[in-house]
């Protein structure tokens, strides 16, 4: 009797070990997200994470002054910064600090954190401040923050950011929902929310800023930097270099522009 109630306890104590490591195994998951972390304080770029990129002309990239300085001549068309390596796949989330070291009025430039389709200019999803500038058609925009995936555009937050002010982005995927935030008073304000499966494909991340071919130039060099890189992840997957050096384009800041016009002509 006794015998089968030591087995009884001993079957049932066994489910509920078993009910407790399935129920505990999403927390598992969590926990076991990677790390990286990039501060930019060796002043050197890290080849095994990032490439440098560039567009058009007047940019310099740079990682000095323990971050990563970009430099933009504000005369041209074109975009510059850091493009990763590596594409991410399945849950991650990540953000990165930026400051406007040297931002004219009316420069036009656009600074963000975006995701592209390895090998492809295609914008999977972004988050950028765009600074107040002039449309070709003549239209005159306030400083902006905004987000956007491939799915839908997201919402504008007007801002007035002064020189050597800056603010942080924030992108997010769980499963096939994407948000992206910018870092307001007192936490992250959400600028984009989607959910689609063709937000779940692999994805390259870079942190970009420049001008759109729809900006008039400010004229003035532009400087800023980005700084306190931060990713958590469940998955990276190798992009072989050379194709990826064709990245960029307008990745980040074609579709900004033109679904930010959307946007304003909807207003
Ligand atoms: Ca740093």
């Amino acid at each position: 009797m006794s015998g089968k109630v030591h087995y009884k306890m001993a079957l049932v104590a066994t489910l509920l070990v078993a009910s407790c490591l399935l129920s505990a195994s999403p927390l598992l998951a969590v926990a076991s997200m990677n790390t990286i972390i990039d501060d930019f304080n060796d002043n050197s770029i890290n080849t095994s994470l990032w490439q440098a990129i560039s567009s058009g002309t007047g940019f310099t990239v740079k990682e000095t002054n323990q971050r990563l300085q970009i430099w933009i001549a504000g005369t041209t068309s074109g975009d510059a910064g850091y493009q990763s390596r590596w594409a991410l796949r399945g849950d991650f989330d990540m953000q990165v600090d930026f400051t406007l070291l040297n931002w004219p009025s009316g420069n036009g430039v656009e600074v963000g954190l975006g995701l592209n389709k390895p090998l492809l200019t295609d914008l999977i999803a972004g988050v950028a401040l765009f600074g107040d500038h002039t449309a070709t058609d003549g239209t005159h925009y306030n400083q902006i923050y905004y987000g956007e995936t491939s799915v839908a555009f997201g919402s504008t937050v007007e801002t007035d950011i002064a020189p050597g002010g800056g603010g942080s982005f924030r992108i997010t995927r769980t499963g096939n929902t994407i948000d992206c935030y910018y870092m307001g008073p007192t936490d992250w304000i959400n600028v984009a929310h989607s959910e689609d499966p063709s937000l779940a494909l692999d994805a390259a991340f870079l942190l970009a800023c420049g001008l759109n071919s729809g900006t008039i130039p400010g004229g003035l060099p532009v400087q800023i930097a980005f700084d306190n890189f931060q990713l958590q992840y469940d998955q990276l997957v190798f992009i072989p270099l050379p194709s990826a050096l064709l990245l960029l384009g307008s990745g980040l800041l074609g579709l900004g522009l033109s679904g930010l016009r959307r946007k304003m002509k909807k207003g």
